[in-house]
């Protein structure tokens, strides 16, 4: 087998594909939406092979022993280190698969990820054959994750875009199918892709690109009424404070890195306690 420890080194070829195997193991048992009890939880926006990020939120993962950990997604691409990093996450998940949820970004998946950097950093460390064949199996891992998931009775929804087109409420995640290496359907792409805006009511299409909106106020609502819940934590958007709070305070969007192809970023993640929030600077004395 292969032994994980928390720290940074350079993984061998057969580590990733040892470590791949075995997560795949767990990941093609989770449903595309996990319902969870617990009522406390620590949420992390994206990483994007930020390492340095990482090592302080594993600080934080340790500190709120008693919390769920749930990953919103993003871990690979822009940064130096997206293998480190997946694979630390990877082995948070192998360790103890209860207690983290590691759901899936737009950057977990073809070709976004052989565009911003992922699958060149793999070829980088592990050659051209290797790093070919690594890619293949990251992303047939990455399609294994679930997309949204529920804690707290249904009342705190996580996510990593947000709310599609014709989708009322969580439970129209359940018709997403999971293996999907190339998104082809048009909601999950939007759950992965969309983004909040509080100065619409409906949907508008996003500057991101085709296919992409922008979800309003009412929109926003109408989801949250008929899921039942009453928050949603999200990622996604750049964010050089490391949060923003949309919709009334409703929804919360984080992003955790500490450094982006924008410039540095305070990078924040939040714990959540039977409704209370605590936004969490990275940078802060531990
Ligand atoms: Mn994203």
């Amino acid at each position: 087998m292969f032994n994980l420890v928390f720290t940074y080194k350079r993984y061998s070829f057969e580590e990733c594909r040892n470590i791949l195997k075995e997560l795949e193991k767990i990941l093609i048992k989770e449903p595309i939406i996990i319902e969870r009890s617990e009522r406390k939880a620590l949420f992390i926006g994206d990483l994007h092979g930020d390492w340095s990020a990482f090592e302080k939120i594993s600080k934080f993962i340790d500190i709120y022993k008693d919390h769920l950990v749930i990953f919103l997604g993003d871990y690979v691409d822009r940064g130096e280190n997206s293998v480190e990093v997946f694979n630390q996450v990877a082995y948070y998940k192998l360790s103890d698969p209860d207690r983290f949820i590691l759901l899936r970004g737009n950057h977990e998946s073809v070709p976004i990820n052989d565009y911003y950097g992922f699958k060149y950093e793999l070829i980088k460390k592990f050659g051209q054959n290797d790093g070919n064949e690594l890619y293949v199996l990251y992303n047939k891992v990455f399609s294994q994750l679930p997309v949204a998931i529920s804690i707290n009775d249904r009342k705190l929804i996580g996510i990593h875009g947000g709310i599609p087109i014709n989708t009322s409420s969580i439970e129209h995640f359940r018709k997403i199918d999971k293996g999907q290496i190339e998104i082809s359907d048009p909601i999950l792409m939007q759950a992965l892709w969309n983004d909040p805006n509080d100065l619409i009511d409906e949907y508008e299409p996003s500057p991101r690109g085709p296919g992409i909106y922008l979800f309003g106020r009412k929109i926003f609502r109408r989801f949250m009424n008929n899921s039942n819940a009453e928050m949603m934590i999200r990622a996604h958007t750049y964010i050089q404070q490391g949060f923003r709070y949309f919709f009334n305070k409703k929804l919360l969007s984080l992003f955790s890195v500490l450094s982006y192809t924008a410039g540095p970023v305070d990078g924040r993640i939040a714990s959540y306690d039977n409704g209370k929030i605590r936004i969490i600077n990275l940078g802060e004395k531990l």
